[in-house]
Formats: structure tokens, sequence, C-alpha cells
């Protein structure tokens, strides 16, 4: 059996954190489930470890790129890792559908799609205009070019210089395709707890749109990233 490391971000997910653990736990194909506990205060390391897992405690906040990469180096070297985030709940048992490409057919990395009724509730701007970066970079259009849910071969993950913050998921995405991976979206019927519209889902948005453009200005240029900024403001451009 293939050796798998679980590999969740979190940052005071109390409210959820114990089910997507407890649901990562019972899965067979997984190895381990590592919680990287960036700097929360709401009792979420702690709540983690009760549900099972291993628990890599950052003291300060490092965002969601670095607490990934913590978790990389804590964990030695498995042949796949699943990236998940804390707020997946019990439906993060559907994370064994992204490993079976890795394993059956020799892509190096899936990314999961959401069903439409579980994806975010935001204004779409950032996930336009992480789109219309990715297809700069790699020609293809993805449908969840911002989705935190991986599964990532070892090799490949640990030869990559993981992006800060929320530019994790487009610069993994685009670093992948430069060394050659084979990259498959994938539909898993995960869910979430959306941010939503309210003041904390804008000030989530504006995090993420700021780590995205600086991930994407040192990988494609700032003509390229401001180009896709200014495309991901109209509604018009999103498939
Ligand atoms: N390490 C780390 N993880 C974070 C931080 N902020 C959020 N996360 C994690 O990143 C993952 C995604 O965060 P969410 O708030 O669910 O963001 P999202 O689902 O992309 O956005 P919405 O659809 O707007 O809710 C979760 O696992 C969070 O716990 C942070 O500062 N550091
Ligand atoms: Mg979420």
């Amino acid at each position: 059996m293939t050796h798998v490391v679980a590999i969740v971000p979190a940052k005071d997910r109390v409210d959820s954190i114990a089910d997507t653990v407890t649901a990562l736990v019972e899965l067979d194909v997984i190895g381990e489930v590592v919680v990287v506990d960036d700097g929360s205060v709401d009792g979420t390391g702690e709540t983690a470890r009760k549900a099972g897992a291993r628990v890599v405690t950052l003291e300060r906040n490092l965002g969601k790129g670095g607490a990934v990469a913590a978790g990389v180096a804590a964990s030695g070297a498995p042949e796949s890792y699943l990236l998940l985030d804390a707020d997946l709940g019990a439906s993060a048992s559907h994370a064994k559908i992204l490993l079976q490409p890795l394993v059956d057919d020799q892509v190096d990395m899936t990314i999961g799609i959401f069903p439409k009724s579980g994806r975010s509730r935001g204004f779409g701007i950032v996930k336009r205009t992480a789109a219309r970066l990715l297809e700069q970079a790699t020609g293809r259009r993805f449908i969840e070019p911002l989705s935190g849910q991986r599964a990532v071969s070892g090799p490949l993950m640990r030869s990559l210089k993981l992006a800060d913050g929320f530019g994790l998921e487009v610069a993994l995405t685009i670093d992948a395709h430069v060394a050659g991976a084979q990259i498959v979206e994938i539909a898993a019927p995960f869910s979430h707890r959306p941010s939503g519209r309210g003041p904390r889902g804008v000030a989530h948005r504006a995090r993420q749109c700021r780590d995205v453009v600086k991930a994407s200005a040192a990988r494609l240029g700032w003509r390229s990233t401001l180009e896709a900024v200014v495309s991901g403001l109209v509604r018009n451009n999103a498939k």
C-alpha cells in the first residue's frame, strides 16, 4: 500500500477540526493525519490531537502556504500527500477520490472540485483572477483554481518551493505545470463552511487576492498578473 500523509492547515477551526480529523483517520489509505495549527487561539490544536491527528504547532501565524510547508517538512518522505482544508468536516472522507488517479493513472496532482451547491459564495473575483492566471501559465481553464483539496505525489511536492499564504494553490498548479507534472481536476462531494459575503468573507478574499497576486507576480511577472486581475473583475470572462 502507498504511504500517504494528509496535511490539514488550520487557523482557529475548533468548530470543524474534530469532524475533519475523525473522517480522515478512519480512511485506511491514509497513514498519518498531520494538522498544522497555525497560531490558533481557540483550542484547534488540542481538539485535533484528541481526534487522532499529529499536531505541528506554529507559535506564530505563518499563513496557509507556510503551514503546509511546515507539515511537509515534518512528515518524512511519503509517496503522496493529501492537502485538505480544516473546514471539510465529515465530508473529508471523500479525500480518497483524489488519490485514485495517482495510484492508477500516473497522475502527479489532483485538484478537488466541489459540487456546485457547496462552492464558495463570494463574489467570484479572486476565483476568476486565479483562473485567468492559470490559463496564461498553463493554457488550461481550471474549474476550481483555488481549491485546497489536492493529492500530490511525494517527489513532486518535495521538489517545489511553496508560496506564502493563500498563494499556495495557484503557485502549486503553476509550478507543477512548469515541472511537467500531469494535473487533473476531479469532482468529489466535499462540503465546507464558506465565509460568505459578510465582513469576514470580504477580509478573507482580500488576503487571498493579495497572496495570489504576489505568488503570480513572482512567477509570471507583473504585467501578466495585472492583466489577469483586470480581467478577473469582469464577470463575463468566467466560463
Ligand atoms: N495555516 C493557515 N491556514 C489557514 C489560515 N487561514 C485559513 N486557513 C486554512 O485554510 C483553509 C481554507 O480556509 P477557508 O477559510 O475555508 O477558505 P476558503 O474555503 O478558501 O474560502 P471561502 O469559500 O470564502 O470560505 C482552512 O483549512 C483554514 O483553516 C491561516 O492563516 N493559516
Ligand atoms: Mg473553506
